[in-house]
């Protein structure tokens, strides 16, 4: 089963996780394309992650404000929250059960294959959270509760797709049944792993405690001409191919954003820019980025300012979720044995 099977009508969902302010990073790599595959006229369903966010520790408070600013991203990116749907996990009950379902059938070496565990625990996995283990079949029923048949994602997340795709066809063969999609990873376009600003070997993260090593979508446009000023790189002028950027992460990292910003492609970049230094890149780089971002920054500010509003769109999109998640979840407990006597 793929995408192209005709058992499973297009279904486009993907989450961000209210862990921290959204960054350059999410925004090439996941929100640009959550809008434009909305644009394209697919059925899309997008999820702040909050039950996620949780798998290390994240000050209540703080949480809910994060929640509501990015919701506020992605209303400012672009998503319409009547074309898409826009909402907070935890308000769908059903991903906790479908979640605890795929727990039972996934099995404890698959997670530890999973390198964004074995990054996010350290040296000492003892004292990680049960659920940052569980992280990946969390993600699993996110998807699968929707029947969703493609997922836009960064490159870091490619594994946990494919996990989920282990577990669907698992679930099918242990149950004798053709219940879930084999859902496919759409990773795609010029940034779908941003570095940092500060090492072009780390990727750029929210919860990275140095600032200087991202831009985050609230930064105004004086900070993001900052930090891409002041983001690190080595003494040469650019090469004339994308090839001649191999060595380069730094590099590597500023062309590939310029790219995915102008909607150009990195070889176009290098051919323009071919014998020039930093000095001249930047500054490009950092007007073409203040143009595409300072406009979000700012609407999602003026959309901050009306909490209320932010509440009632996740809680209209929950709503809209839950007609979607309630009958999959319904049938995966009968196909799992489950007595379902209550009336509805
Ligand atoms: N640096 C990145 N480059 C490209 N895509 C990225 N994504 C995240 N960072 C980059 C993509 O954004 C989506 C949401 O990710 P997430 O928030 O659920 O978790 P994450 O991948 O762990 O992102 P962060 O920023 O690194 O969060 P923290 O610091 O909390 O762990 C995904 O599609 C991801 O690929």
């Amino acid at each position: 089963m793929t995408a192209a099977q005709p058992k499973f009508t297009p279904r486009i969902f993907s989450g961000i996780q209210p862990s921290g302010g959204l960054t350059l990073g999410n925004y090439l790599g996941a929100l640009k394309r959550f809008v434009e595959k909305q644009d394209e006229g697919i059925e899309t369903i997008y999820c702040l992650v909050d039950l996620h966010a949780i798998t290390v520790w994240q000050d209540p408070a703080r949480l809910r404000d994060q929640t509501r600013e990015a919701a506020a991203a992605f209303i400012a990116a672009g998503i319409d929250p009547k074309r898409s749907i826009l909402f907070n996990q935890s308000q769908v009950s059903a991903h906790a059960e479908l979640g605890w379902v795929l727990n039972c059938v996934a099995r404890m070496g698959w997670m530890n294959r999973m390198t964004q565990w074995k990054d996010k625990a350290g040296k000492d996995a003892e004292k990680a959270s049960l659920g940052l283990f569980a992280y990946p079949s969390l993600m699993a029923a996110d998807i699968l509760l929707y029947h969703a048949t493609m997922v836009p994602v960064g490159e870091d997340q490619k594994q946990h797709v494919e996990l989920c795709r282990d577990i669907a066809a698992k679930f099918n063969h242990d149950y004798g049944v053709d219940f879930f999609p084999l859902t496919e990873p759409l990773i795609e376009g010029a940034a779908t792993r941003v570095m940092s600003l500060r090492d072009g070997t780390k990727k750029m993260s929210k919860s990275d405690p140095s600032d200087a090593s991202r831009i985050n979508l609230t930064d105004d446009a004086d900070t993001i001409a900052q930090k891409l000023r002041k983001a690190r790189t080595d003494a040469e002028p650019l090469p004339g191919t994308v090839a001649g950027l191999k060595h380069r992460p730094e590099a590597r990292n500023l062309v590939n954003i310029y790219a995915a910003l102008a909607g150009r492609t990195p070889a176009q970049v290098v051919a323009e820019y071919e014998g020039k230094g930093f000095g001249t890149f930047k500054p490009a780089l950092a007007d073409l980025a203040v143009a595409k971002l300072a406009p979000i920054a700012t609407e999602m500010k003026r959309l901050m300012a009306d909490p209320a509003e932010i509440d009632r769109i996740l809680g209209d999109g929950a709503d809209r979720a839950d007609v979607i998640a309630q009958p999959i979840l319904a049938r995966t407990l009968e196909i799992t044995g489950m007595i379902r006597s209550r009336k509805p």
